[in-house]
């Protein structure tokens, strides 16, 4: 076994495991670092942001953006002191106007009075995140109102030299969004999207990037804009027979992944601060509390998976004080909770035996024992992923001086998997899984006393 997982790690840096028969999937290393960032941020701007819209027409005249004050410095700051790793912001959104002059369209910045048409929102945010040691990523929305080509397969066309302007000019893009949202046309006409093409053109420029859609190919929706994954939370999908918009596969499996799924795909939570995706001032009193930010948290990036939340610069080019506030609360938040881990200390007791009663492969269980009895309300379980993900479920068990006193059971573990309970008094925890789809493995145990008002009862 030992040996199949040494193959595994090794041609994990040559190919996809989707490419290897008969093994399970695994990440490649880009998707391995990709979900190792844990948490970023997403920037909704553009007309909208002037309009007081979510869903702009792609009929407002350039002239309504005029962000008199932008500063992506000041954004690349805010992103520092919430603590997430990278801004990837709507170069593009429905209404097609481009937040860089690009030569494919005339509905862009160089059209808008801002700076006299000289200004390019890309490039101000892809130098300051470069400044700031930010990851910078694009969104592109496929679907577009104001382009004239757009329901010919000429938007193709313009769709690809889209790309190729970003990933030519404001490069490395870390990733890349496809939007799900479709509709008609400009001239009533649906498009045909050439996804292959636009996949492959991606692949070519920039082969480190990581392509978000419905399906992927490298991260996966997670099905809802709520900001949640799955409490069963796969790192697997099949895509075979599904497209992106439409024809996605229901949300409630881009939810949870699919338990034998074909293909590598992790799940991003996307969800915004505010209850709009782009700024309107009527919702400056309606940003998300640190607290809320905190659950949204457990329940992304604490179920494996990466949580992307938007903060939406307002029609100045700033993020406001009251976005800011919220999200450096929510880093103190995470700080405070996950200060000290009470097992650091323990003793640890590996079990590793075959029974095969239990599914059909191995039982496997660490017992951590404290000096003394700790209260605490919080576990952290890790599987190393790099090697796949299968662990099916797993039964934590709470002991105070050899009494079970509490017994929690889980399915899914995954990248990180953070349980929270009512604070209980623990003087020896054991981690048993309980199911698991080949020889598992647990690569992190935690656990940690966080403010009780912090746990959902
Ligand atoms: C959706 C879009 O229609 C929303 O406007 C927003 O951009 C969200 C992130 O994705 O599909």
């Amino acid at each position: 076994m030992k040996k199949y997982f040494l193959l595994l790690t090794l041609l994990a840096g040559y190919a996809t495991a989707q490419q290897l028969p008969g093994l399970p999937p695994i990440p490649t290393p880009q998707q391995l670092l990709w979900q190792d960032m844990e948490f970023y941020l997403f920037a909704h701007f553009g007309p909208n942001t002037f309009t007081d819209l979510e869903w702009g027409k792609g009929t407002e005249k350039e002239e309504v953006f005029n962000p008199a004050a932008l500063d992506c410095r000041q954004w690349c700051r805010v992103a520092k002191a919430a603590g997430a790793k990278g801004i990837i912001i709507t170069s593009k959104h429905h209404d097609g106007f481009c937040l860089w002059p690009s030569n494919y369209s005339t509905h862009t910045v160089r059209e808008s009075k801002w700076k006299e048409g000289k200004g390019d929102v890309l490039k101000e945010l892809s130098d300051a995140c470069k400044e700031y040691g930010l990851k910078f990523g694009v969104y592109l929305s496929p679907w577009d109102r104001n382009h004239p080509a757009y329901g010919t397969p000429g938007y193709n066309d313009v769709f690809v030299n889209m790309l190729k302007e970003i990933f030519q000019h404001y490069g490395p893009i870390w990733e890349l969004w496809w939007d799900g949202a479709n509709g008609e046309g400009p001239n009533g006409k649906k498009q045909v999207y050439d996804w292959k093409r636009f996949e492959e053109t991606v692949r070519q420029l920039s082969p480190n990037t990581i392509i978000f859609s419905d399906i992927g190919p490298d991260a996966r929706w997670v099905g809802n804009e709520k900001g949640w994954a799955g409490t069963t939370n796969w790192n697997l999908l099949n895509t075979e027979g599904f497209n992106r918009g439409a024809g996605a596969p229901p949300v409630d499996t881009l939810n949870q992944g699919n338990i034998y799924g074909k293909y590598w795909i992790p799940a991003e939570c996307d969800v915004s601060i505010r209850p709009g995706w782009f700024y309107h001032h009527a919702e400056d009193d309606k940003v998300k509390t640190p607290e809320t930010l905190f659950q949204l948290y457990l329940k992304s990036v604490g179920r494996g998976a990466n949580l992307l939340l938007n903060v939406p610069p307002d029609d100045k080019g700033l993020i406001t004080s009251f976005d800011s506030a919220a999200l450096v609360g929510f880093k103190k938040l995470r700080e405070e909770s996950f200060k000290e881990n009470l097992l650091k200390h323990a003793m640890v007791f590996k079990k590793n035996h075959t029974n095969r009663s239990v599914d059909r492969h191995t039982e496997v269980g660490t017992m951590m024992i404290l000096k003394e009895p700790v209260p605490m309300n919080c576990i952290v379980l890790k599987e190393p992923i790099q090697k796949g993900q299968l662990i099916k479920s797993v039964d934590v068990m709470l002991n105070n001086h050899g009494m079970l006193v509490k017994k929690i059971s889980i399915t899914t573990v995954g990248r990180k998997r953070i349980i929270t309970f009512p604070t209980t008094e623990v003087s020896e925890l054991s981690v048993i899984i309980t199911a698991a789809k080949a020889k598992p493995q647990i690569s992190d145990i935690e656990a940690y006393r966080i403010d009780d008002r912090l746990i959902e009862q």
